[in-house]
């Protein structure tokens, strides 16, 4: 499988404690280790590490992300960007297609894929037997039409690829989508170039798909830019990404000379393609299944329904403490105030809310009666005695809880007056980064 290793290397900075300075440079050099074996160019490898290295120990943390999540989100940008600019543009219109590509590169399995995928979104779909030197080809492309649900044209025993085409094109001519099937050589050459080039001249594609395997690694872009400049192509597909070590070769290097890779096949089933997605290929690959939670964590900081909560809500002192513990889950109570707008004014005690206050305002609130929950102004000197003892913490801190408290719901109660709620709230959610 592509990457491999990958996975495992950022599993082990994930276990890592901190992400200090040393944690990164591990990081980096596993990293580094792990493209270079899947054939990355060297080159790209060595500046894909020093930018990773810069920005991870260099940039400021954004708010809200921790600082491995810092980190493995540099990673994650910064390999996306090394496999492609952005998700293929598959359009899915009437077209016609030719498959071409060297010796078991996958192009007659991948024929009957994309006729089967064109046919999931509604289009009807023709596959056309013009591989005309291989024993079997036709029977073989045939067993795929049937598995893909696509209609069929071939001729048994023609050796004439033009000639099966342009009888292909009548016959099917109630398909919406015609894909060519094309003979495979063990190199580009004068015959496979003249052959291609008769099909051409009577199928007139409207896109000339290149086929390459995933073990030829980063000698695709050599082999894309070979057929390029015989036939041209308007895109490559990378097959057998599930069972090749080298593929990130192949994604890196095509990306690399503005070649679009539209699919990569993965697997040997007729379902087994997906379109080309570097960043969705990145976070598979990384491992990290929350990567979009992340990301989305990083942008916004805040989720607008809580901040509705905080704003609208009858702010109780169960809220409050919930609200104490999301903050804190997304980087720090401070870091989510510093952006509100009231938020300089807010007493200092409020601001040092930390991990192990937490904790003990979760036992004191075990401690307290329904009741008292609901409305603290019941809690006096000797019901704070009993919740002190109950929860193992001390009165002072019960009464110091109470009194954070009251202030946070004083602020609260301010900013959810009928005034400041139209206006205000659209500038609030502006400050927040929500609009
Ligand atoms: N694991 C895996 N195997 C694949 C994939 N795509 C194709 N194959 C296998 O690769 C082998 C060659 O595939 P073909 O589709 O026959 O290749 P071809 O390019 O048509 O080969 P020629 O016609 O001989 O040039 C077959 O055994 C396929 O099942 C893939 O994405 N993953
Ligand atoms: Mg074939």
């Amino acid at each position: 499988m592509v990457f491999e290793n990958l996975k495992d290397s950022i599993k082990e900075f994930t276990g890592l404690a901190v992400a200090d300075k040393e944690a990164v440079n591990k990081l980096v050099k596993n990293i580094q280790r792990d493209l270079i074996r899947a054939d990355v160019d060297i080159g790209l490898v060595k500046n894909l590490s020093e930018t990773i290295k810069e920005r991870a120990l260099k940039q400021d943390l954004p708010k809200g992300l921790t600082r491995k999540e810092h980190v493995l989100n540099i990673v994650y940008e910064e390999l996306s960007s090394i496999l492609g600019d952005e998700k293929a543009s598959i359009d899915i219109n009437p077209k016609k297609i030719l498959m071409i590509g060297l010796f078991g590169a996958g192009k007659t399995t991948t024929s009957a894929k994309l006729a089967d995928f064109y046919r999931k979104r509604g289009l009807k779909s023709g596959l056309i037997a013009a591989d005309v030197h291989r024993p079997a080809a036709y029977e073989q492309l045939q067993q795929n039409a049937e598995k893909s649900g696509a209609e069929f044209y071939g001729e048994k025993n023609s050796k004439n690829a033009g000639k099966i085409v342009k009888k292909g094109l009548k016959a099917l001519s109630d398909c919406d989508v015609i894909i060519t099937d094309s003979a495979g050589r063990d190199s580009m050459n004068k015959e496979l170039e003249k052959e291609l080039k008769s099909i051409e001249k009577h199928f007139k594609p409207d896109e000339t798909l290149l086929v390459v395997p995933a073990d030829i690694g980063q000698s695709a872009k050599e082999q894309a830019e070979t057929f390029n400049k015989a036939v041209g192509i308007d895109g490559v597909i990378v097959t057998k990404m599930d069972s090749s070590a080298k593929g990130g070769g192949a994604l890196s290097s095509c990306a690399a000379a503005n070649t679009e890779i539209k699919f990569i096949g993965t697997g040997e089933g007729i379902g087994d393609l997906e379109i080309y997605d570097p960043e969705s290929f990145v976070s598979d690959l990384l491992g990290v299944p929350d990567l979009s939670k992340l990301l989305e964590k990083a942008r916004e900081s805040i989720d607008e329904e809580k901040a509705k909560q905080i704003l609208e809500g009858d702010f109780t002192l169960k809220d409050f403490y919930e609200q104490m513990e999301q903050m804190s889950s997304m980087g720090g109570f401070d870091k989510i105030i510093d952006k509100l707008p009231f938020g300089n004014k807010l007493p200092d005690n409020v601001m040092d809310m930390q991990e192990k206050q937490l904790k003990k305002y979760r036992h004191i609130m075990d401690s307290m009666t329904e009741q008292e929950m609901k409305d603290p102004k019941l809690i006096n000197s000797s019901r704070a005695e009993r919740i002190s003892d109950g929860s193992g913490t001390e009165k002072k801190e019960v009464r110091q809880m109470i009194k954070q408290y009251r202030q946070a719901k004083n602020m609260m109660d301010k900013f959810s007056g009928k005034n400041m709620r139209r206006g205000n709230m659209k500038k609030m959610m502006r400050q927040f980064g929500m609009r």
